[in-house]
């Protein structure tokens, strides 16, 4: 197997102590008539731990759906990645430790498709497990392990092979709708016509089964929506009660959005001796932190013709619940 890791070099040095960008969010953030922090800040050591156990969680639907739809259906996406013998280069933005895309991979080489992974993402620690997990179960595809943020990088590809992008994980659906354009764009200005992106979507559903996946029992997407909180008091030296703020999550069936808010329980000024700040909250005010877009086929349709995509196809399980789409670069 031949793994290409490639650090970008700002990320090859230990982080600064603090991050610029996150000040910027922080700031305009608070300091909003309705206050908001980009739900990108979640994924700390800590946030990713509690998105793991979150993904196994059985009300939270989305990864097993997605996953189930990846092996039950596997023929199909082979059908539509490597319609013929050429060879592809299979393009994974934010493709964590390589459990979502093993199985499609191994379809792919059992149909004889030459293969290359290219696999990006910012977590040189997912990186690794995805490597090793290649290494034991595909040994035969060669892996190509891209450290940075898809927002930026793209692999060195052959211009005349198959180009087959994938973002995965419903992950479009955290990104403000201009930014979801903007990342299709993105991602179509480095294809070719005939190159395809697979998306995938977490379809509009009883709305009972989408709150449950966002307010769960086991208060598992409290803590993670509350470990923002316990990020910024580490890394901006503010002093969030974090029993002082609450979890609340809602879904309105009328624009297909799951919204998630720390409600904040009482009066209270918060500090940050780092941005030399104060930010005070009202009882009852709250932080909007995460919204989860559920899309209908039109608009992922909608969606895709903004970013430069026709849709093919939309590979779902048989409630409907989820689709991978098949976005054809035209
Ligand atoms: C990563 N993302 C697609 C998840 C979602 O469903 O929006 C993050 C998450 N937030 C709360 N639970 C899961």
């Amino acid at each position: 197997m031949d793994i290409t890791t490639a650090l970008a070099p700002a990320e090859a040095t230990s982080p600064s102590p603090v991050d610029a960008d996150m000040v910027k969010d922080v700031v305009s953030g608070l300091s909003a008539t309705q206050k908001f922090l980009p739900s990108r800040w979640f994924y700390d050591d800590e946030g990713s731990r509690l998105f793991q156990k979150i993904m196994i969680m059985p009300s939270y639907y989305p990864s097993r759906v997605e996953h189930e739809i990846l092996v039950r259906r596997a023929q199909d996406l082979v059908r539509w990645i490597a319609p013929s013998s050429g060879e592809v280069d299979l393009i994974e933005l934010g493709c964590g430790d390589g459990t979502k895309t093993v199985s499609l991979c191994t379809a792919l080489h059992d149909a004889g498709v030459p293969l290359a992974f290219h696999a990006i993402d910012v977590s040189a620690h997912a990186l690794a497990e995805l490597s090793t997990r290649f290494k034991h179960e595909l040994p035969q595809v060669a892996v190509h392990a891209l450290r940075g943020d898809y927002f930026q990088r793209w692999p060195s590809v052959y211009a005349l092979r198959k180009q087959v992008a994938m973002f995965l994980g419903s992950n479009i659906g955290n990104l403000p709708i201009a930014q979801a354009i903007g990342l299709l764009k993105r991602i179509r200005s480095r294809l070719k016509r005939g190159d395809l992106l697979l998306l995938g979507v977490d379809l509009q559903k009883d709305p009972r089964a989408v709150l449950a996946a966002y307010n769960d029992v086991e208060g598992v997407t409290a803590q993670f929506n509350l470990n923002l909180l316990s990020r910024l008091n580490r890394e901006l030296g503010m002093n969030f009660d974090l029993t002082a703020f609450r979890h609340y999550a809602c879904y309105s069936p009328i624009d297909g959005a799951a919204r998630s808010f720390l409600v904040s329980t009482v009066e209270q000024t918060v500090r940050s001796t780092q941005l030399a700040r104060t930010f005070h909250f009202r009882a009852g005010e709250t932080i909007y932190t995460e919204q989860s877009q559920k899309y209908t086929f039109d608009t992922v349709e909608e969606l895709a013709a903004s970013g430069g995509f026709t849709v093919c196809d939309h590979i779902t399980d048989a409630r409907e619940w989820y689709s991978i789409s098949v976005l054809g670069a035209h």
